[in-house]
This record gives structure tokens, sequence and C-alpha cells, in this order.
């Protein structure tokens, strides 16, 4: 409880260190179907402190408004964009091609093939444009959120510090030994 507490308070200190305002990160998705995968990529760069948006943008559904996204995002002031897609999922290599930001794609397990179709449509970029793919469904959508905050951390102090109590967390939080029934 101690070491929880210590790290709430230096967390807050920490958010307090260096105001980022401005969202960092943009998190997209094709459909509302996607937020219950993405909204933990989303969780994960709220305890990490670090600013985001969050939209919903179709490839096939409405191409104007990724094509419009994609354009404006870098002079938006966004750094990073994360995108996750499902089934035949070109939404994160379409907006890759039309933005210089680095591009992470999250596939989004499908009903249909349980987001295999997803993570090949997102992972098998031809060379040259490239989309940096991650897990299919919530591990990926974590880590899509954690490997955003790792590249922003050289830049930004505070993430830098947000990230390194995360994995302090995460590692006080394996207990030594198993038990038959764990809390
Ligand atoms: C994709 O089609 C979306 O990314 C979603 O994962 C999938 C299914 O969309 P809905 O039919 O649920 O809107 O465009």
């Amino acid at each position: 409880n101690n070491v929880n507490n210590n790290n709430n308070n230096q967390q807050t200190n920490i958010n307090n260190l260096v105001n980022i305002n401005s969202p960092l990160v943009g998190i997209i998705m094709g459909s509302q179907s996607d937020w219950e995968t993405m909204k933990l990529a989303a969780n994960t760069l709220t305890t990490l402190g670090v600013p985001f948006e969050t939209k919903i943008v179709s490839a096939h559904r409405t191409p104007d408004r990724m094509f419009d996204y994609a354009r404006s995002a870098k002079s938006r002031g966004l750094k990073i964009i994360i995108a996750g897609a499902g089934g035949a999922a070109h939404l994160p290599g379409m907006v890759a091609a039309l933005t210089p930001l680095p591009v992470f794609g999250v596939p989004v397990q499908s009903k249909a093939l349980s987001g295999v179709d997803s993570l090949l449509s997102i992972v098998q970029m031809p060379a040259g444009i490239p989309v940096g793919t991650v897990a299919i469904g919530a591990a990926g959508a974590t880590n899509a959120a954690l490997l955003a905050a790792a590249a922003l951390a050289s830049f930004y102090p505070s993430i830098e510090l947000n990230l390194d109590i995360y994995r302090k967390k995460q590692t006080d939080a394996v207990a030594d030994a198993p038990v038959d029934n764990p809390p």
C-alpha cells in the first residue's frame, strides 16, 4: 500500500511537472464496435499521462473523414497515431500512407476469423509504408499505447517517469511463489 501511495503521489507530481495539454496521440478505429478493444489503449495513455484524442474513422465507410484526419494529423500537433480495425483492416495502412507520423496498428478480434484476418491485413504492408503492428485484441491495444508512450518518453520527462512507475507497479504485483487460490 505504501508503495502504491508513493507511486500515486509521484504520478500526480509528475503530471504537474510538465503541462502537456494538446493531444499527442490520435486513437482512431474503424467502428464503434472497436471501442471495447481500443478503450484499453485510451485507458493506458490516461494512466501514463499522455494526452490523446479518439475518433471513429472508417477507411471504407467514411473515406473522406479518413483522408482529412490523416492529412491534418501532423499539423494539428499529433505525434503518433494508433489505428485499430478488424476484418479487412485497411485503415492503419491507408492512414500511414497519408501521414508522415508513425502509425501503430491494432488488429481487432473479428467474429469470423478471430482477428487473424485483421492481423494479416495490418502487418503485411509492402515495403515502403510501415505500420507498427501489435498483438490481436486487448493485449495489442494496451501495448500500442505503451509503445506510443515509450516513443514519446525521450521528449517528455513526465511520460518517461510515468512509464517507470507503470513497470515498477507491474513488477511489484508479481508474487514470489504460486498459490492455489490467488486473491
Ligand atoms: C471494420 O469492420 C471495423 O474496424 C470493425 O472491426 C469491423 C466491423 O465493423 P462493424 O460492422 O461492427 O461496424 O471496419
